[in-house]
């Protein structure tokens, strides 16, 4: 079934896009947990991580390089961190595959 994200790559529900090609969107989250938090997901209907086929690997390398190029926008010179919820131990609440783009702050570690 379509998530909201898929909602927001067809338009029915607004988001601050910062950066769409034919493969990936990213646009700003609705609860920031820093000063950047952004959302980069392939517009392809993948659930999670564990439901990648062989062809959605190249999809995947997109997404990634786009985290970079969009933190390079973003002015994040002095690092960030990206991040893949999987699953609901994982902390997964929207399925439909997505990348989070934190920075503009210290990042503790471990997460929580
Ligand atoms: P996760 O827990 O990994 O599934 O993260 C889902 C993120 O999606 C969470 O940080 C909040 C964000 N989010 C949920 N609904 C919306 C929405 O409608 N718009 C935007 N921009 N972000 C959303």
């Amino acid at each position: 079934m379509p998530s909201i994200f898929t909602r927001i790559i067809d338009r029915e529900v607004p988001a601050d896009i910062v950066f769409e090609d034919d493969t990936c969107l990213a646009f700003r989250d609705i609860a920031p947990k820093a000063p950047t938090h952004i959302l980069i997901i392939p517009k392809k209907e993948i659930e999670s991580l564990d439901d990648l086929s062989e062809e959605d690997e190249d999809i995947v390398g997109r997404c990634v390089a786009v985290v970079a190029k969009v933190a390079a926008a973003e002015g994040l010179s002095n690092g960030y961190r990206m991040v893949v919820n999987c699953g609901e131990e994982g902390g997964q609440e929207v399925p439909h595959l997505h990348f989070h783009l934190l920075g503009g702050r210290k990042l503790d570690w471990p997460p929580g």
